[in-house]
């Protein structure tokens, strides 16, 4: 056997440069580059590694380097998310906190379905000099270290205390990551030590190794039973998750619902699935969605949910969909999620799978009344869209008339980035999505702080492609340092710095729990008081953009607005434009409920008349059995 002497680093790197995904006879680069921050736990390591490859040319892996371990976790899931999970980096980070700071971001990835690699470094496999430096010391046991804190948010983990344990953790990897049903973080430790150890691997570690991602096909038994459901449907509603969009299958979704009728709302990953005035569309569902996919969600007799999870938000908390014989039919390739709601799961790549379906409902049509009502609901709600973006409010302007002058705005092929605040609610009740890539709202996790990291993810995967990323001040000022991250590799970003002082989203959850807006704006403590109601900071969000290297652009009104983004169109380096809204601006309801739960007793008078119109709604939650 043919062997070659290198460290357990270098033949790590020269093994995911040699890593391929192939769909639909396509084949892509499963690991796009590195990611990484150094300290002493990788940078004599998988850093020297990273080097090596780049002097000698012996692997091509490009490092990038990240301003916070966490961030660089999100700009991979942007990426992986824009590559429709084909493709990922790799993030290598020190030990202790360069590595717990990517847990999030582990969290965030395994919850939204989206490869990551993640590369931690561990103390040493010798325990030589223990306790090293950020060593966690257990007294219970030598064996645990800061990174089994990765286990439960990882769809694979392992630790690799010998070189010749690689092979294998690398092979599971690969196979988890480019897995559709179960991929998500996936984590290999790596011992400081162990890094920088020299072995003589097979050469045929290193051979170019594709992995092939399949489009599985319904069993036939279970087409049945999901075609002979959707048959007896007379009021069905379709809901397009993420799913449909990592699968290619908007076209199957738009022929499907064209010759069948059926209405399509979607969920946050899957907006753009079918283009928003596509005739059988009917926006966004749930505790964020639009009235005419709630009022559709009450009545529908059979739900035939498409690559979703069902959270929370799309199912508000289980109420929206009201008919107490609603039944559910799950097309998903993972299992685990197409049982959900005791439907009768169909597993299956949503493209496969709609495409057999489409054969099996041929002849089948929602009848005609249902559909006139549904494009009736659609105009009026069309309607108080038109209204909110163009509000003529303020100024300061409100949110609504910013993500409408951004929508207008936007061509189709644009991205908006987003993930935490009152805009994710917003965008998924307004936005006017016309391209499956256009609109990225991370809201599995919705993690203050993936904006402007996911977005330089986004812009890494499709540089052709405007990226806008939308950030409210309390996202902003939890990360924004990838900022100089994008203006070290040449990155254009626009983003649009959306500051309300404070939490504008928390507040009104707040006040409409009986909570009374508590501590969730940036405010003075006022000595009168005692709470943080005083006035507002010197805080300067703009220039702290400038600060580090941003173009800055400033908006008082919508006009102003909008000519920032034309001159941000325009310019080659990244924007910020800062705008001010005013948080407690109008904005039109989903009418649907979000279970939150209310204090069941209490002093306070809010609290009483909040926890009174929780029991009320609790009582519509249904256990969809
Ligand atoms: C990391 C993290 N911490 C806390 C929260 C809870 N949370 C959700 S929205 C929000 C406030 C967001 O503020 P901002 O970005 O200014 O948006 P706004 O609500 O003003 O639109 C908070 C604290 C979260 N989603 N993520
Ligand atoms: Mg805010």
């Amino acid at each position: 056997m043919e062997t070659v002497r290198l460290t357990v680093g270098q033949a790590l790197v020269r093994f995911l440069a040699s890593q391929w995904t192939e769909r639909d006879g396509v084949e892509r680069r499963l690991i796009n580059g590195c990611f990484g921050i150094f300290g002493h736990g990788n940078v004599a390591g998988v850093g020297q590694a990273l080097l090596e490859a780049h002097a000698t040319g012996s692997a091509d892996l490009r490092y990038y380097m990240a301003r916070n371990e966490q961030a660089m976790v999100h700009a991979s899931v942007g990426f992986a998310r824009m590559r429709n999970r084909l493709q990922t980096f790799a993030c290598t980070a020190s030990i202790g906190p360069g590595s717990t700071n990517m847990v999030t971001g582990a969290a965030l990835a395994t919850i939204n379905r989206i490869p990551v690699l993640l590369l931690p470094s561990d103390f040493f496999a010798t325990r030589a000099a223990s306790p090293l430096l950020q060593e966690l010391e257990d007294p219970r046991s030598y064996d645990v270290s800061v990174n089994d804190a990765f286990k439960p948010v990882s769809r694979f983990w392992d630790r690799v205390n010998r070189p010749e344990q690689l092979p294998s953790a690398l092979l599971a990897a690969m196979r988890v990551l480019t897995d559709q049903a179960e991929t998500g973080a996936v984590t290999i430790a790596l011992p400081q030590d162990v890094q920088a150890e020299a072995h003589d691997w097979p050469e045929g570690l290193f051979r170019a190794r594709v992995w092939h991602v399949p489009r599985p096909v319904p069993e036939p038994a279970a087409l049945a039973r999901a075609t002979e459901v959707l048959r007896s449907a007379r009021r069905p509603l379709i809901v397009a998750g993420g799913g449909v969009i990592y699968s290619e299958a908007s076209a199957a979704l738009r022929r499907f619902a064209e010759a069948t009728g059926i209405p399509v709302s979607d969920t946050q990953a899957g907006k753009g699935s079918l283009a928003w005035d596509h005739p059988c569309a009917v926006g966004g569902v749930g505790a964020t969605g639009s009235p005419v996919a709630n009022a559709l969600a009450r009545e529908a007799d059979v739900v035939l949910g498409i690559g979703t999870r069902y959270s929370d938000f799309t199912t508000a908390s289980r109420t929206a969909f009201g008919n107490p014989g609603a039944r559910f039919v799950n097309l998903n390739v993972a299992a685990f999620d197409a049982g959900k709601h005791a439907g009768v799961p169909l597993v299956a790549d949503a493209r496969a799978g709609l495409e057999t379906l489409a054969e099996r409902m041929h002849g089948y049509r929602v009848d005609g009344a249902y559909t006139a009502r549904a494009r009736e609901l659609g105009t009026d709600w069309r309607r108080v869209v038109d209204r909110a973006y163009h509000l003529g409010h303020g100024p300061p302007p409100a949110q609504t008339e910013i993500l409408g002058a951004l929508n207008e705005f936007m061509q189709d092929r644009d991205v908006v980035v987003q993930a935490a605040g009152s805009m994710p609610g917003d965008l998924q009740r307004l936005w006017r999505a016309r391209d499956p890539k256009q609109y990225h709202v991370e809201y599995g996790y919705s993690c203050m702080g993936y904006e402007i990291a996911g977005g330089l993810g986004a812009k890494l995967a499709d540089p052709e492609r405007e990226v806008f990323v939308l950030v409210g001040d309390g996202s902003y000022l939890m990360m924004a340092q990838e900022i100089v991250t994008a203006v070290a590799e040449r990155i254009k970003l626009i983003i649009v710095l959306v500051d309300n002082h404070g939490f504008a989203s928390i507040g009104s959850l707040s006040e409409s729990l009986g909570s009374q807006r508590f501590g969730t704006s940036y405010r003075y403590r006022d000595p009168q008081s005692g709470l943080l109601d005083g006035g507002i900071l010197p805080v300067d969000l703009a220039a702290n953009a400038a600060s580090l290297g941003a173009d800055v652009l400033r908006a008082r009104t919508v006009a102003e607005f909008r000519n920032c983004l034309e001159r941000a169109r325009t310019a080659e380096a990244i924007t910020v434009v800062h705008v001010g809204t005013d948080p407690l601006a109008p904005a039109p309801s989903s009418e649907d409920w979000w279970d939150v739960p209310v204090s069941e007793v209490s002093a306070l008078e809010s609290t009483r008349k909040a926890r009174a119109a929780y029991e009320a709604a609790k009582r519509g939650q249904r256990p969809y059995l």
